[in-house]
């Protein structure tokens, strides 16, 4: 990635509150990742947030009922595999983290830092939200990256972003007691219908920050959809003591 196409997508998430990067992981390195993750899926190794753990729309009523063992998320995705480790904290992502805040970047361990995994049975859809609504850092500037292990589209769960909505100011009835956006109002729904669905492929990396509006919808495939999720900050944006934002440590890298 050259510093010229690193500014154009840092403007194009400034402006946009995302940015998709195509193509910036290669196939085989996706592959190894997803395998991975394929595996630790099976051995259902800990810890998991499960669909029944949010119980969102689609999501499985318990986990005694049918499904009830529908993961969600494979969580650490730091600790869990060297190669996961390796992508977090890659000299591209440096490099462009670094651009962004324009100070050292920050891996934050206690948000995102997953494996998302959208099952196609069970696999739930997730409202309007914004990262941000339970993360308490100084400043509201944070950036994920969130990597497709696969294909994303409308049918298999993808992410659906309003385009400028991380600059936009909205009071707290915007927003239920869950900190959803409120779909129900006609001011958020003039918003909600400029949403977009960029279309993923395999290697692809979407860059959004923490204030975007963005949601999902169930996963209609055959097939689990993989996607490998990280967060971070800039090194003077530090998390707020005693929140659950600095109840890990942050990677320096
Ligand atoms: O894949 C999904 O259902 C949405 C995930 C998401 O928006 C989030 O984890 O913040």
């Amino acid at each position: 990635m050259s510093i010229h196409s690193k500014k154009e997508q840092i403007h194009e998430l400034q402006q946009k509150g995302f940015v998709v990067v195509p193509g910036l992981v290669s196939p085989e390195r996706c592959a190894e990742l997803k395998q991975l993750a394929q595996q630790q899926l099976v051995e259902a190794a800990a810890p998991i947030e499960f669909e029944a753990d949010l119980r969102y729309p689609g999501a499985p009523e318990s986990k005694h009922a049918p499904g009830g063992h529908t993961v969600r998320r494979l969580l650490s995705a730091y600790s869990r595999s060297p190669q996961f480790s390796q992508w977090a904290t890659a000299p591209e992502i440096r490099g462009w983290m670094e651009l962004y805040f324009g100070e050292e970047p920050r891996l934050s361990l206690a948000h995102h830092n997953c494996m998302m995994t959208k099952h196609p049975a069970y696999g739930s859809l997730t409202g309007w939200h914004r990262d941000v609504r339970y993360w308490s850092f100084e400043r509201d500037d944070l950036v994920s990256v969130w990597l497709a292990l696969g294909s994303e589209t409308v049918d298999n769960g993808a992410l659906w972003f309003v385009p400028g909505s991380h600059s936009a100011h909205f009071t707290s009835e915007r927003f239920d007691e869950a900190k959803f956006f409120r779909s129900d109002l006609p001011e958020n729904q003039a918003m909600i219908q400029t949403a977009v669905s960029p279309e993923l492929k395999t290697g692809d990396v979407v860059f959004f920050h923490c204030n975007t509006l963005h949601s999902a919808g169930k996963n209609l495939s055959d097939d689990v959809k993989f996607s490998l999720v990280y967060t971070y900050h800039g090194a003077s944006n530090v998390p707020l003591p005693g929140s659950r934002s600095a109840s890990k440590p942050e990677v320096a890298f």
